[in-house]
């Protein structure tokens, strides 16, 4: 019965009705004849003598209290409505707003990325985020002293070097050469995971967004044509971009991509640094080694995969300079975003 008791009295503290109706709807539910007070006391009369001092005591607290909090809460009420010039009951008071959530940044840019590849004919796949060596590393070209296998680098599961959480996304394109003969054009969006300190730059889970497209005939021409195309929808008709050299295991020739600073137009500005340039993302030709390992003939097929962060994406087109900011969900900094698309 203590229970009960301490129960009812939890709700009366915890009641907030928005209306008049509301609050009497509740009074004559607690305080009514045939309300829930009523059943304690009938309860009350069954209970042992000697228990019947410390519950009496506990249900008169009871009915002081909600008696105070309804008649506290009928006062609130009368001086809101007062306040606003009008009477309890008044249909036609206007309502009050519910305040409704947006979407997070990060879902924003990725939504936005994802549309772009759709449009050009990708199709979207996904994959698990715990991963095994094969569809992160070995599938990949990544030799067996790479340090991105280190327990440095990479969140590996009860210390088993064959159950990791993955570093990329492109264990799922990998496991789309499993089950699907080219042409392959996929675009894969997910949560990475990576050993790294949390900083403004940093952070040990993002999110990338990763393509490949393998087919007869595909040319580095056309991995650069797909590359302009996209940062011009996300960027706007006057981004251009740039490609420099660089390598990763899994594709050859590779490139860092560059767009131009959609801030100062090209001119160099304090985000840029002065360069004019922004990095968004790396790119390449599929190494023939990667195709031979999933199985396709690098003879007879060529492809192209590029990969991207969505934080630093979204930071670019946002200006957003702590990517701590995307993970701590403060309204404040998501209500921001309401008006994105
Ligand atoms: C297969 C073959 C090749 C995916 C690629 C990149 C280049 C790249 C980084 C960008 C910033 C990761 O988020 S980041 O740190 N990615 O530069 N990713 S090409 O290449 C693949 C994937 C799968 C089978």
């Amino acid at each position: 019965m203590t229970d009960k008791i301490d129960e009812l009295l939890r709700r009366v503290e915890a009641f907030r009705p928005k209306a008049a109706a509301e609050l009497e709807e509740f009074r004559v539910r607690v305080l009514g004849r045939k309300g829930e007070l009523n059943a304690l006391m009938e309860e009350f009369k069954r209970v042992a003598p000697e228990y019947k001092r410390e519950l009496g005591q506990r249900i008169n607290g009871l009915k002081t209290a909600a008696t105070e909090r309804i008649n506290a809460l009928k006062e609130q009420l009368q001086q809101s409505c007062a306040d606003e010039g009008l009477a309890i009951g008044d249909m036609t008071r206007p309502g009050t707003a519910e305040g409704i959530g947006s979407r997070h940044p990060i879902s924003l840019v990725r939504n936005q990325i994802v549309g772009i590849f759709s449009r050009l004919g990708y199709t979207v796949a996904d994959g698990p985020e715990i991963e095994d060596d094969w569809h992160v590393f070995s599938a990949l070209n990544f030799p067996p002293e790479h340090p991105a296998r280190d327990m440095q680098d990479t969140f590996f599961i009860m210390r088993n070097p064959d159950v990791l959480l993955r570093t990329h996304t492109s264990s799922i394109q990998v496991r789309t050469m499993e089950r699907q003969r080219p042409p392959i054009r996929v675009i894969c969006p997910g949560r990475v995971f990576r050993n790294e300190a949390i900083s403004a730059r940093a952070h040990c889970i993002f999110h990338q967004v990763e393509g490949l497209f393998i087919d007869e005939g595909v040319s580095f021409a056309d991995l650069k044509q797909s590359i302009l195309y996209f940062a011009k929808e996300l960027f706007g008709e006057q981004a251009t971009i740039r490609l420099r050299p660089s390598y990763f295991p899994f594709t050859e020739p590779s490139a860092e991509v560059d767009v131009s600073c959609n801030l100062c137009g090209g001119k160099g500005c304090n985000v840029c640094k002065g360069t004019g340039w922004l990095e968004i993302m790396g790119c390449g030709m599929v190494d023939p080694n990667v195709l031979e390992a999933n199985g396709i003939d690098p003879k007879r097929y060529s492809g192209f995969a590029f990969g991207m962060g969505v934080e630093r994406i979204a930071m670019l087109k946002y200006g957003v300079r702590d990517l701590r900011l995307y993970f701590e969900n403060d309204v404040r900094f998501l209500h921001q975003f309401d008006a994105a698309l």
